[in-house]
C-alpha cells in the first residue's frame, strides 16, 4: 500500500442467530465488493463478524456455544471471503470468536494482507461485562464466561507495507493499548466492536453511548498521532440493539468518515498516513517529551488506590 490509500470500514448489521456463516459471508463479501468499487485497498470488519453476540446468552454448559467458534482460520465457509479478497487485491482486518486446538476460547482478530496471507493475529485483552448470570435484564455480558483474556499482548504487524495494530472493542476506551501501540511505529489501529445499548451494569444516555464511543476512538488517534479505523456490528440483533458509527478518525483527532446507518454499509476514507508526521514530530514526539520515570504507578498498580507521598519539603 501507499502511504496514501482509500480505507473501508466495513458495518455489519445485525446478524441473527439462525444466519449461518455462508449467508454472514455473503454479505461481508458485498461490502468488499463495494469497497473496492470505491478504490479501498483495505477493509476493517468488526469483533465477532460471522455471527451474532453470543455473549448475550446464559449457558450452563459453555461449550453448548463453541458452534459460534472458528476451530480455524480460515476455515471452508470463510475461505471465499479470503479468495474473494485476493482476487480483488484487498487486505482486511477480521474479527471472530477462536477455539484452540488445545480448547482454549478467545475473542479474536486478524489482519490479512493484499494476497490472502495472514499477516497478524490479536486476542482481546480487555474482557468486559461479567462471569456470572445476572437475573432480571434483557441480555447478559458474559466475555468473562465464555473467553480467556488473551495472550499475544499488543503487537504490531506490517501489512503490505503498512505498519498496523489492533485492539477489539472494549480496548478502545482505555488510553494504554494506544499507547503501547504507538510506541511500537503504528501508523493506523485497527478495531471491531459490538457495543450493545443494554449491558448490566453499565447504564449510558443513548447519546452518550455514542459520544463515548466516538471520544475514545478520537483522543487514541490524537494523542498517539496514529490513524484509528473502527467498524461496529449494528442494529437490531435478536431483539438487542447495538450502536453503529463506525468511523475512521485521522491523527488530528478528527473523525472524516462515518457511518450514517445501523445496517450493512461501507464507509471509505481518504487515508494519509503522512499526516501522523507533524504531530509526531512536535507535541507528541515521544522521544522528545515523555518523562516514563514518573509513570510507574501505570504497570505498579491495577485498581485505585490511596494517594502516593509526594516529598515536596
Ligand atoms: N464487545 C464489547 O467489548 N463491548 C463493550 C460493551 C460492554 S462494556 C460493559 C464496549 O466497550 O463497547
Amino acid at each position: 500500500m501507499q502511504r496514501a490509500f482509500n480505507l473501508a470500514v466495513a458495518q455489519v448489521g445485525g446478524i441473527q442467530p439462525g444466519e449461518d456463516r455462508k449467508a454472514v459471508v455473503a454479505r461481508l463479501i458485498s461490502l468488499l465488493e463495494a469497497s473496492h468499487r470505491r478504490g479501498a485497498s483495505f477493509v476493517v470488519y468488526p469483533e465477532l463478524t460471522l455471527t451474532t453476540f453470543f455473549p448475550r446468552y446464559w449457558r450452563d454448559d459453555c461449550s453448548a456455544l463453541d458452534s459460534y467458534f472458528e476451530r480455524e482460520m480460515p476455515n471452508a465457509e470463510v475461505q471465499p471471503l479470503f479468495d474473494r479478497a485476493k482476487a480483488l487485491g484487498v487486505g482486511f482486518y477480521l474479527g471472530y470468536a477462536e477455539l484452540t486446538p488445545d480448547g482454549r476460547h478467545f475473542n479474536t482478530s486478524i489482519l490479512v494482507d493484499s494476497t490472502g496471507a495472514i499477516r497478524g493475529k490479536y486476542r482481546k485483552v480487555h474482557l468486559p461485562g461479567h462471569a456470572d448470570r445476572v437475573e432480571d435484564v434483557p441480555a447478559q455480558h458474559l466475555e468473562k464466561r465464555y473467553f480467556e483474556v488473551g495472550d499475544l499482548g499488543f503487537g504490531v504487524f506490517e501489512v503490505d507495507g503498512i505498519r498496523v495494530g489492533m485492539c477489539l472493542c472494549n480496548d478502545r476506551r482505555w488510553p494504554e493499548v494506544y499507547r503501547v501501540l504507538a510506541l511500537q511505529g503504528a501508523d493506523l489501529v485497527v478495531l471491531g466492536y459490538n457495543t450493545p445499548m443494554e449491558v448490566p451494569g453499565w447504564r449510558e444516555e443513548p447519546h452518550a453511548k455514542m459520544e463515548t464511543h466516538l471520544l475514545s476512538l478520537r483522543a487514541g488517534a490524537y494523542q498517539n498521532a496514529v490513524w484509528v479505523a473502527a467498524a461496529g456490528k449494528s442494529g437490531d440483533e435478536d431483539g438487542a440493539h447495538l450502536i453503529g458509527g463506525s468511523a475512521v478518525v485521522a491523527p488530528s483527532g478528527e473523525i472524516v468518515a462515518r457511518a450514517r446507518s445501523e445496517g450493512d454499509e461501507v464507509v471509505v476514507a481518504d487515508v494519509d498516513l503522512d499526516l501522523s508526521e507533524p504531530y509526531r514530530q512536535s507535541v507528541f514526539n515521544f522521544a522528545a517529551h515523555r518523562r516514563p520515570e514518573n509513570y510507574s504507578l501505570i504497570v505498579d498498580r491495577v485498581g485505585r488506590g490511596d494517594p502516593v507521598p509526594v516529598d515536596f519539603s
